[in-house]
């Protein structure tokens, strides 16, 4: 803010959140929707309590149940982190990693993530765990349902960062038709309801650069998990 730049001055009584533009809302299903853009004026005081919870927490390639290794690399913060082994999918309080709890969850990512929810007709929307995915060009994230927490009757809110991906969006069955959702930085995603246990993927990420988040996609999923 300059004190010279001839509007009227802003004794404070204004946040950068005030900015925020008329979400460009679109519904994927009943209780679905893509909300255009939405994180956007939330990026600049996202990306350093992200830096900070990958410093304590880095990205890491997982195995599944099956014993396949992810492409997409996993982290976590809050109470509870989303991991997977050998011996199955689960959340768990401590970062199997470090043996210490999970990185605490920022309070911008709970803010932005109750806004959301608020905005796509979810309100009192308050996570305890935000999994971290990195998809590197080529990582991809198999049709799968969301279903290690503890109810289903918290949405799920997902946050896209840096390059665009293609998200696919099925029905309650594996098998089912699929939507194609292009994802670009900033775009946030929020279901629950009656569309919460719907089957869900990502195509692998083409190559490119992003000007903030270089050769990388990064998504946020904020949970009720516990
Ligand atoms: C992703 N997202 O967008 C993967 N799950 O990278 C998810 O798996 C997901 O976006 C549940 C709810 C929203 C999501
Ligand atoms: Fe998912």
């Amino acid at each position: 803010m300059h004190c010279s730049d001839g509007g009227p001055a802003n004794l404070g009584l204004f946040s950068d959140s005030d900015l925020q533009q008329p979400a460009r809302i679109e519904l994927l299903g009943p209780q679905s929707r893509v909300l255009r853009g939405f994180a956007l004026p939330w990026i600049e005081a996202l990306l350093p309590p992200l830096h900070a919870v990958l410093g304590a927490a880095p990205f890491r390639q997982m195995q599944t149940p099956g014993g396949f290794t992810m492409s997409v690399g996993l982290s976590s913060c809050g109470q509870l982190g989303w991991t997977t082994d050998r011996h199955g999918y689960r959340y768990s309080p401590i970062d199997p990693q470090s043996q210490r709890p999970w990185p605490a969850m920022p309070g911008v990512f709970r803010e932005l993530a109750e806004a959301a929810a608020q905005a796509a007709g979810f309100p009192g929307f308050a996570p305890d765990s935000c999994l971290i995915n990195c998809y590197r060009p080529g990582a991809k994230m198999s049709l799968h349902q969301d279903k290690n927490e503890r109810d289903y009757t918290a949405p799920i809110v997902s946050v896209s960062l840096g390059l665009p991906a293609t998200f696919l969006f099925g029905g309650q069955q594996r098998n089912g038709k699929t939507q194609r959702v292009p994802l670009l930085h900033g775009d946030v995603v929020v279901w629950g309801g009656v569309d919460r246990l719907r089957y869900h993927g990502v195509l692998a990420l083409k190559d490119g650069q992003h000007p903030l988040l270089g050769r990388q996609r990064i998504n946020l999923t904020l949970r009720q998990a516990g």
